[in-house]
């Protein structure tokens, strides 16, 4: 393995992990990604042009994925539409790019024999009730809820598919919730931090006793590394890092970090089919592979993130009248 093709390399979990394997490893990565609202080509821009080439295009191209996929060893697969509020206003997009963009590079992977790594959510296990002492396991049920969702699940489905019939080498993992730099102002973490950065109220959809399982994005790039080093075809693997919060008490803590009331912000309407509780046991993949996560404390990698949003505006702040715009659309 030499040459990774990355999908979606200029979104948030996708560019953490070019960062992260140009910073950790000799190998040479090619981007592919199309640019969409999500996706920022400055992100990558600091890092050295001998060991990264960006192609803009979607993942959906047959005749462009078949070209990349030809030329490189293994294809780490991020691209995604990937917020559910998104998906519950307009879900085609969530269809063409996670389904048939999936099953576009599964085809090419497929005729070139390229090992596959299909980067996939917690998410498509459903939700938990609060006091339910399981967590979601590689054997747990498939259940989504929303169309984001649902086309994890079936893109999961397709790569496991492909193993089976076709005899893919591919792997696929599971992860948590995602926090760190680079992540877009839509998501939960960042929209708060830049709302109390611009002076306004963080908005907290319901009651916010909804759970999330926290992971730092370099926790999910060194797990994925360790997956692609060192994981059996065939198998899936769930990554998290016992990181479970509810969100109230994160916009509480965000408010603290900040320096603001803790009481200082609104409850807004809550989102329609609202998953109650993520939670993952990464037994496994600590198992079998050995993998450990370096950020074990939220808190301070929450006042890390906040010390890199106040101190990359220019980044961010091109997206984030247009993303409120959106929000106030249907009052969240
Ligand atoms: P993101 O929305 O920040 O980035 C997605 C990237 O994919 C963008 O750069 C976008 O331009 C690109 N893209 C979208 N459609 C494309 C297409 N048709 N062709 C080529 N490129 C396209 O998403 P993210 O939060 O970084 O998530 C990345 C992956 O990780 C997704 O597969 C998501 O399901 C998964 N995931 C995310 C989380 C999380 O907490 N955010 C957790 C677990 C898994
Ligand atoms: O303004 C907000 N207020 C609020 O209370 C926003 C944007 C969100 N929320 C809540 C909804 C969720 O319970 O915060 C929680 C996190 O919301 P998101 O950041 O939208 O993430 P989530 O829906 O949990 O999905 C994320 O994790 C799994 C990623 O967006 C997915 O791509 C990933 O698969």
């Amino acid at each position: 393995m030499s040459n990774l093709l990355v999908t979606g390399g200029a979104g948030f979990i996708g560019s953490n992990f070019v960062h992260y394997v140009i910073r950790e490893t000799d190998l040479n990565v090619t981007v592919l990604d199309k640019l969409t609202y999500a996706g920022n080509r400055a992100t990558l821009s600091s890092l050295p042009e001998e060991r990264l080439s960006f192609v803009q295009g979607d993942i959906a191209d047959a005749t462009l994925v078949d070209r990349l996929v030809e030329n490189t060893d293994v294809v780490v697969h991020y691209a995604a539409e990937s917020h559910n509020d998104n998906s519950l206003h307009d879900p085609r997009p969530f269809v063409d790019t996670n389904i048939l963009g999936t099953y576009t590079l599964l085809e090419a992977a497929r005729r070139h024999d390229v090992r596959f790594h299909h980067i996939s959510t917690d998410e498509v296990y459903g939700d938990l009730e609060l006091d339910d002492p399981e967590r979601f396991t590689e054997s747990t049920p498939y259940n989504p809820s929303s169309p984001y969702s649902s086309t994890k699940a079936g893109s999961d489905l397709l790569v496991r598919a492909w193993v089976r019939s076709f005899g893919l080498r591919a792997t696929i993992s599971n992860c948590s919730n995602n926090y760190g730099p680079y992540q877009h102002v839509e998501k939960f973490i960042p929209r708060q931090i830049t709302n109390v950065i611009d002076g306004v109220r963080p908005r907290l959809y319901g009651e916010g006793l909804n759970v999330r399982d926290w992971i730092h994005a370099n926790d999910h790039s060194s797990a994925v590394l360790t997956i692609l080093e060192r994981g059996d075809v065939g198998e899936t693997y769930l990554i998290g890092a016992d990181g479970e919060q509810n969100n109230k008490a994160v916009i509480e803590s965000i408010l603290e970090i900040m320096g603001e009331t803790t009481g200082a912000y609104d409850h807004v309407i809550d989102r329609s089919g609202h998953d109650l509780r993520y939670a993952i046991d990464s037994t496994k993949l600590r198992t079998a592979l050995g993998w450990t996560p370096q950020y074990s404390d939220f808190r301070a990698g929450l006042e890390a993130t906040v010390k890199w949003y106040r101190e990359n505006e220019a980044w961010w702040r091109p997206q984030k009248a247009a993303t409120e715009a959106k929000y106030q659309t249907t009052g969240q």
